[in-house]
């Protein structure tokens, strides 16, 4: 369980944690209706800061268009209420869960009756894949599941619903002692794991799948990108064959939770000699001194929280 926090901000007010509750035949418990977030705020120097807030505020709101979700709350609004939770619960560095649902109101799967309601929670949340997994590596499988298809659940849209695939690849992953797993997209190319985008290294390049693979468009991947172009290191989003996997130089997740994970293992094969890459080792490097506040923040991805400011990215 996640160590209670003082308040949870709920539709504009901050409630007690132990109140954040809701009706058993709210419309997301039997039909899956809820988008949500997952952003982290770190500790640096001057204070905690949250990662491309904005990023995150604007991926939720196109979870909700999708989903034709009236959330009632602007970008501006909803990027201030994190800011504010993260100083009234006082915390250095956590993990910030604004949750997008379709309330109590009416049963059947048409939502329009049922209010919409928004979350935000926060928690001290560590490492996501075990404490050794940034420097050692994971151990990873290609799940037998299949990710979720073009044209049946909105793959851009950061849905509960896409979770239950997830919950498949992932328990299946670790039924079978590994650490996550990798789910090709339904057309049989790499697609990302249960939680985390994916990327590979081979000859100097790095290749990720499109948005077209049925993946998340991760910030922490957008970061990779962007990471990349200053280290000069090429990088191209392409179709990528699942045996591409087994011969890569090197193998990693991104994502907000998994940060930059290596892969050292794929279907007990190992990849490159099987510990972190030296890639992969340079873009961890730069992600983390910047949301550590050791590099200067020159992107402006670090919103502060203690400073009176709003959204800066
Ligand atoms: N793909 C999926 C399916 C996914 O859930 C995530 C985030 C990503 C890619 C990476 O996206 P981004 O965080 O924007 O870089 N997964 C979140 C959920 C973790 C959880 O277990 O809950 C996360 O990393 O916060």
């Amino acid at each position: 369980m996640p160590k209670p926090t003082e308040k949870i901000w709920h539709n504009g007010q901050f409630i007690p944690w132990e109140e954040a509750r809701i009706h058993i035949l709210s419309h997301v418990v039997s039909y899956g209706s809820c988008v949500f977030e997952g952003i982290r705020c770190y500790a640096t120097p001057s204070g905690p800061a949250i990662f491309r807030l904005g990023d995150h505020v604007r991926r939720m709101l196109d979870s909700a268009k999708i989903y034709r979700m009236d959330l009632g709350f602007s970008a501006e609004q909803l990027a201030e209420a994190m800011v504010e939770l993260v100083r009234v619960n006082n915390l250095e560095a956590c993990y910030l869960r604004p949750i997008a649902i379709r309330g109590y109101g009416e049963m059947g799967v048409h939502p329009g009756k049922n209010p919409v309601e928004v979350y935000i929670a926060c928690w001290e949340w560590g490492k996501y894949l075990g404490d050794e997994a940034l420097t050692q590596g994971v151990d990873v499988c290609v799940s037998s599941w299949t990710r979720i298809a073009p044209n049946t659940l909105p793959a851009l849209a950061k849905a509960a619903a896409n979770y239950m695939n997830s919950q498949l690849i992932k328990m299946e992953a670790v039924t079978n002692g590994y650490a996550e797993g990798i789910a090709l997209d339904a057309n049989g190319y790499v697609s990302e794991g249960s939680g985390e985008n994916l990327f590979l290294v081979r000859d100097g390049k790095i290749l990720t799948p499109p948005l077209g693979a049925s993946v998340l468009p991760g910030i922490t991947r957008d970061t990779v990108f962007q990471l990349a172009r200053d280290l000069e290191i090429p990088l191209t989003e392409t179709l990528i064959p699942r045996e591409m996997l087994y011969i890569a130089d090197e193998v990693f997740f991104t994502g907000t939770a998994a940060e930059i994970t290596p892969i050292r293992s794929i279907d007990r094969i190992l990849v490159g000699s099987g510990r972190r890459g030296p890639i992969t080792e340079r873009l961890q490097k730069a992600f983390f001194d910047i949301v550590n506040g050791i590099a200067p923040d020159s992107y402006g991805w670090l919103t502060p929280v203690r400073q009176p400011v709003g959204v800066n990215s």
